[in-house]
């Protein structure tokens, strides 16, 4: 029983020592694609530059470094540059090949943002009172978001006039039925879900004028 116990000790220890020197020399020989991206996140257009110099190969050189950008693009060499023109989450893959054919990859994520939209909007008629605009009660008010912008379009355009009042679409008529100040909420939202606010104050004179001083000099004053 010892004796057996001896026999096998000194296998066990071979196979541990062959296991390792495996491993080791694993860990010696393989070429190891390492890089550093410029950018992990960044509202497109943007140049993202990769570096893969911090790669390496133990035994012989690292012969070519091969990118994919996740886009269609592609290209080689240690040091690339890659525009993203589209909004959306990029894979970017490092594969190196080294003199004997080994290869190696690696890989990380991009995300390129949708440039958010710009609201804006005018209304007419209106017409101007110690410099402020006003409007009046009882009379049909045009809003227009035609200012509204967006890097691709602008697909809609929901507004609030701010007496729960509500309308949809760039163009769109309304009538207070008071004086008053009314806060109007433009929003739109671009082709790829991205919204923006635009708030405007709306004075509305007529009948009572609005926050109405009824003793004061300037009763259609909405300050
Ligand atoms: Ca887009
Ligand atoms: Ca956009």
């Amino acid at each position: 029983m010892k004796r057996r116990r001896l026999v096998c000790l000194p296998a066990l220890l071979c196979l541990i020592a062959v296991s390792i020197s495996g491993c080791f020399e694993l860990r010696l020989t393989d070429p190891q694609a390492m890089f550093t991206a410029s950018e992990s996140q960044h509202t497109i257009p943007f140049t993202a530059s990769f570096d893969a110099t911090l790669s390496y190969n133990p035994e012989g050189e690292i012969v070519s470094y091969l990118w994919t950008f996740g886009d269609g693009g592609t290209d080689s060499g240690p040091v690339v540059d890659h525009v993203y023109e589209q909004n959306g989450v990029y894979e970017v893959v490092l594969t190196i090949f080294d003199s004997e054919g080994k290869t190696a990859t690696t890989r990380t994520h991009i995300e390129a943002l949708n440039p958010l939209p710009t609201a804006e909007f005018t209304y007419t008629p209106r017409s101007t009172m110690e410099n402020q605009p006003v409007v009046s009660a009882s009379e049909e008010i045009t809003f227009d978001g035609a200012e509204s912008f967006d890097d691709e379009e602008v697909v809609s355009y929901e507004w609030y006039f701010g007496d729960t009042q509500t309308a949809t679409g760039q163009v769109v008529k309304h009538e207070y039925l008071y004086p008053g100040t009314y806060n109007v909420v433009l929003t739109v939202t671009d082709n790829d879900g991205g919204t923006m606010q635009c708030v405007q104050q709306v004075c509305v004179i007529g009948g009572t004028p609005c926050n109405a001083d009824i003793t004061g000099d300037i009763p259609w004053s909405c300050q």
